[in-house]
């Protein structure tokens, strides 16, 4: 490459953010700044030490800022030495066929940008994150040292040479760096085929079964084109919001019972389709829904589990199953019964890639909504939806009849998560403490028929790698199973969100017609009274129930 063209730049180091568990989050204004991408971009690299000639993948989820980000970070890769970049068509990649792409063409890392299912748009969020060749989330000690650097940072390296062109497939150099533009969708439905018994779907979807499919205008639209209508020959009215735009049509596309209220008035509605699914912002979450029924997601993970033998990538068995210690106790129930080890993480899903890399796990999960197996490193939305097809076309019975026949055997987790968002740091940061402070007093002590057995701040320690996580939630355990778990999120933009988790076991079939806030109300009091949330925040009610 011609020495002149790349050009070191001064710049003073200001990223003030840890990066959380999905990477950097930030408003798009604070993005635009003069050398804040740069600056974390480079601080990506210089933790890494990429070998010369390195393979880089790169794509994000299509909101606003997307591809002018990505025109930068093909010029600082070209300056810092890579040899290739793949890079989705239009700078298009969700974060599961980011993952797939690294693991299919042996990269050395991914840089994928998306804010997941935090709203975009000119003055929406942004977001950056590495994965390592694994395909998944780059480990604490990779996210600790590039924090580190872009504190430090002096300069940046980039090449001094015109927007690369796009929107078309194929190769073109950039100062020396091939720079390859890829088709986004074709390897990741590949592997979707290799996995799932396309065949016996696209019967069941040749008899009728009517199914939609909510992308909420972001990035599974084109893969969900893709795969249900060309590749299941599903009619095109199963598609809904699947045009990506950069601002998710204003939308917020998070799918849950409260942001994908278009999928679920349908599915609640007169004419109701048999089976409804939505995915998030860049593709890893998923929402599953039957006729006038949502299965939630810490049911789902158990349900996949206990059926996984039905579906050909998972026909020999299961290693283990892992979810995250705010996911409901269900699949560890099945788990047992399986005869199969469960796991129970932190909250995101870089703890999952240490145990799928050591084999230790087949299946995971999470109660955001996130459900995944070792095809990748990510959690993947439309292999959840893929997944539930399956075993429908198998089984021939509805979404709700599986439901209420695994919760028959198994008993029921009732379960339901709070969020309280946008609250001030120091309301929520007080929340927290006035809880940990009244543990002592808490143990042993009755609320009606509920009886603390005990509290903790649950911390783990990898068991692959030895590393220990602390401070990953506030429990209080009863002696009857049920819990509450206390967190606050680290992936918000605005002051802070306290998300509240509240599961009781339940094993009467008797009582499984009982919506979960009602059955889960004695719990909810009691989430209220040992916080003082209402004197604390103000707040009466959650902004988000799920
Ligand atoms: C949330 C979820 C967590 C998930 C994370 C990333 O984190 O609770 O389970 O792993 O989002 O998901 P938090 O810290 O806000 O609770 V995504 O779809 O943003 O990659
Ligand atoms: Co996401």
């Amino acid at each position: 490459m011609p020495e002149n063209a790349v050009l070191t730049i001064a710049t003073l180091p200001y990223t003030d953010q840890k990066p959380g568990t999905s990477g950097l989050r930030k408003r798009v204004p604070v993005f635009q700044q003069p050398h804040y991408l740069e600056n974390f971009v480079q601080s990506i690299f210089d933790s890494i030490s990429p070998p010369h000639g390195a393979t880089l993948v790169l794509g994000g989820d299509g909101r606003h800022y997307n591809i002018e980000a990505i025109q930068i970070i093909l010029r600082m890769a070209a300056a810092n030495g890579f040899g290739r970049v793949l890079v989705g068509r239009s700078g298009i990649l969700s974060t599961p066929a980011a993952s797939c792409v690294i693991r299919k063409q042996g990269a050395f890392g991914g840089i994928i940008l998306s804010a997941s299912h935090n709203p975009g748009g000119p003055e929406g969020d942004f977001g950056i994150k590495y994965n390592t060749s694994n395909g998944g989330p780059a480990p604490e000690k990779i996210t600790d040292s590039i924090f580190e650097m872009s504190r430090r940072i002096t300069q940046y390296r980039i090449v001094d040479a015109p927007d690369v062109d796009l929107d078309t497939t194929g190769d073109r150099m950039l100062c020396g760096m091939r720079v390859s533009v890829i088709e986004p969708v074709s390897d990741y439905a590949d592997l979707m085929e290799s996995l799932f018994d396309f065949d016996a779907i696209r019967s069941l979807l040749a008899g009728g079964f009517d199914i939609r499919f909510d992308a909420m205008h972001a990035v599974t639209g084109p893969y969900a084109r893709e795969i249900f209508v060309n590749r299941l020959k599903a009619p095109e009215s199963s598609l809904m919001n699947c045009v990506p735009l950069p601002d998710f049509g204003k939308g917020h596309p998070d799918p849950n019972l409260t942001y994908a209220h278009d999928l679920v008035s349908i599915l609640n509605g007169e004419h109701a389709p048999d089976f409804g699914a939505a995915s998030d912002g860049d593709g890893d979450r998923n929402m599953i829904l039957g006729r006038r029924f949502f299965v939630t997601p810490s049911d789902s993970l158990a349900i996949l589990t206990a059926n996984a033998k039905l579906v050909p990538g998972y026909r020999r068995g299961l290693k283990g199953v892992a979810r995250s210690m705010p996911t409901s106790a269900a699949v560890d129930r099945v788990a047992r019964e399986l005869g199969i080890p469960c796991f129970e993480t932190p909250t995101g899903w870089k703890f999952f890639g240490n145990l799928m890399d050591a084999d230790k796990v087949t299946l995971c999960g999470e109660e955001s909504f996130g459900t995944g197996s070792n095809h990748i490193r990510e959690k993947d939305g439309l292999w959840a939806v893929l997944f539930w097809l399956n075993v429908i076309a198998v089984r021939k019975q509805s979404v709700e009849d599986i439901v209420r026949e695994h919760w028959a055997r198994f008993g029921r987790n009732v379960y339901s998560r709070h969020d309280y968002e946008a609250i001030p740091n120091d309301a929520a940061n007080g929340v927290i403490a006035h809880l940990r402070a009244e543990f002592d007093n808490l143990a042993g002590k009755t609320f009606g028929s509920y009886e603390v057995e005990r509290c903790d701040d649950f911390s783990y320690t990898d068991p692959v790698d030895g590393s220990t996580s602390t401070g990953q939630g506030l429990r209080l355990l009863f002696t009857d199973g049920s819990r509450i778990v206390f967190r606050l999120s680290g992936t918000g933009t605005e002051g802070a969100t306290l998300r509240i988790y509240l599961e009781a076991y339940d094993p009467i079939v008797a009582h499984h017609h009982l919506d979960a806030q009602t059955a889960l109300g004695d719990l909810i009091s009691i989430a209220g009274e040992v916080t003082q949330l209402e004197a604390r925040t103000g707040r009466k009610e959650p902004t988000v129930i799920t």
